[in-house]
């Protein structure tokens, strides 16, 4: 492959051509059960890319596809940069692994200095894990860690948002309010509440941006405090942008107002900035964006642009210095982590995607591209079947009318025309959503909303 990447240049594995459109595999695909995928619809028709390099994927018929979701909302940098791949390289011949209770390695440490100085002042100190749904338990588990060492243990509601995406752990998907990921899982944990979502589509449809209705849905706060007591109310946990159901924007004013009455009652904020974390906003975090501190943000994806899995928890001084110095001396103070919480290979790729993020200003290039990208996405207005198209930073949601009776059905139609015509789009369920990765071009930006417009067309 022709493209730069000294690390394409590895012969490619011998596959058998069987037939005039598609190449023999020389897997079976039945062995692996894909997540959230419809597997027998996907195994019927795979799609599968072999390789990427920046703003594009190679299919395995050797079709460019350009990414418009920054793979999963993760690729903030683009795909195979150079310098994250070798330093993974470098890396993974130096320290694969070691231990990581009771023993160090310097890249963590590095690692987590770096997402601290990024950090909105005051939130300093790093835990680390391998996913976003990792990084929700975590902080999930600060929070009632936090209360019971200030002697408030009976601290321990925690309060969600409808509409929320928190992963799919225990924790995650109980204060999470994706029906869907929910019903078949039992009773979850006891004692969750849920804030109501802050789509209103009547009061806010085709906002740029922050919606100028809604700051009062934050006041429903004071109605959960008040029927659960806030003695017993451990924490709030939001995105500041909901990411996977469709992308909803904050009204200006609704984060301020949470902020205020966390405060009001003892309640720690959690931002679940798993998607709007390095870059995705046009800052670091949404907060710095919104300019509203929690006490902590869970991050994943962005942090080595997808090259290794980490996440992790950054957590207020206060916090940490209250967990950590409450334990015995000599005790693990918070018995809590993963084998793989700072694993050398991730911990490389984040500090060389971070000093990638900054060398190419690539937060910046976010912010002052996504003008452009919401003028671009805004036009599809005119498309068929939009009813409704929410945008903030690199990040927006176009709703799309349901066929009566079938929903995600015609999202589902509009994703695979793009993919057809060379664009990722990303349908849930009858939202395509759009996250490019932050090195997107304005011609690019151009050719996946292009993409969704004549797709719309096409589509039943
Ligand atoms: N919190 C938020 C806000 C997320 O968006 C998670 C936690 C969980 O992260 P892990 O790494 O455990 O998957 C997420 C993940 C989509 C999509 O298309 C979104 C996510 C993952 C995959 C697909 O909306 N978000």
């Amino acid at each position: 492959m022709e493209d730069g990447n000294p690390w394409h240049n590895a012969p490619p594995r011998p596959i058998t051509f069987s037939g005039a459109t598609m190449n023999q595999r020389d897997y079976d695909l039945e062995a692996y059960w894909m997540p959230f995928t419809a597997n027998r619809q996907f195994k019927a028709a795979p799609r599968i890319f072999v390789s990427a390099q920046d703003m594009h994927y190679t299919t395995e018929d050797g079709r460019k596809v350009l990414d418009g979701t920054a793979g999963l909302w993760c690729v903030n940098a683009g795909h195979c940069r150079p310098k994250i791949v070798e330093a993974i390289r470098r890396q993974a011949g130096t320290l694969d692994y070691s231990p990581l209770f009771q023993m160090g390695h310097p890249g963590e440490f590095r690692a987590a200095t770096l997402v601290a100085q990024l950090a909105p002042a005051g939130l300093d100190r790093v835990f680390f894990c391998n996913s976003g749904s990792e990084s929700v338990d975590t902080a999930l588990k600060i929070a009632l860690a936090y209360h019971r060492a200030r002697g408030e243990g009976h601290r321990n509601v925690l309060i969600g948002r409808e509409r929320g995406y928190h992963g799919v752990g225990f924790g995650g998907i109980s204060v999470g309010g994706i029906p869907a990921n929910r019903k078949l899982f039992g009773s979850l944990l006891p004692r969750v509440d849920h804030l109501p979502h802050t789509h209103n589509p009547a009061q806010m449809a085709f906002s740029r941006g922050q919606p100028a209705w809604g700051a009062h849905l934050a006041d429903d706060l004071e109605r959960i405090v008040a029927l659960h007591d806030a003695s017993n109310i451990a924490a709030v946990i939001v995105e500041p942008v909901a990411g996977s159901t469709g992308v909803v924007v904050p009204p200006q004013g609704y984060l301020e107002k949470l902020r205020a009455i966390c405060d009001k009652h003892g309640l720690l904020l959690i931002f679940d900035e798993v998607i709007t974390g390095f870059g995705r906003t046009g800052q670091a975090f949404a907060a710095q964006t919104f300019g509203v501190t929690p006490d902590m943000i869970t991050f994943a994806k962005g942090v080595t642009s997808g090259a290794v899995p980490m996440a992790g928890v950054i957590v207020s001084r206060g916090i940490h210095d209250t967990v950590v110095n409450g334990g015995a001396p000599g005790s693990v103070e918070f018995p809590h982590g993963y084998t793989y919480s700072g694993h050398p290979l991730a911990a490389a790729a984040a500090e060389a995607t971070l000093a990638l993020y900054h060398e190419e200003k690539l937060f910046e290039r976010a912010r002052a591209i996504a003008p452009r990208f919401e003028q671009a996405v805004h036009s599809l207005k005119a498309a068929p079947h939009v009813i409704d198209i929410r945008n903030f930073g690199l990040m927006a949601g176009i709703d799309i009318e349901p066929i009566p009776g079938k929903p995600a059905a015609r999202g589902y139609a509009v994703f695979l025309k793009c993919l057809e015509k060379g664009v990722l789009a990303r349908g849930t369920g009858d939202t395509i959503a759009l996250s490019p990765p932050l090195i997107v071009t304005e011609g690019q930006i151009e050719e996946i909303v292009g993409t969704i417009g004549a797709a719309l067309r096409e589509v039943e």
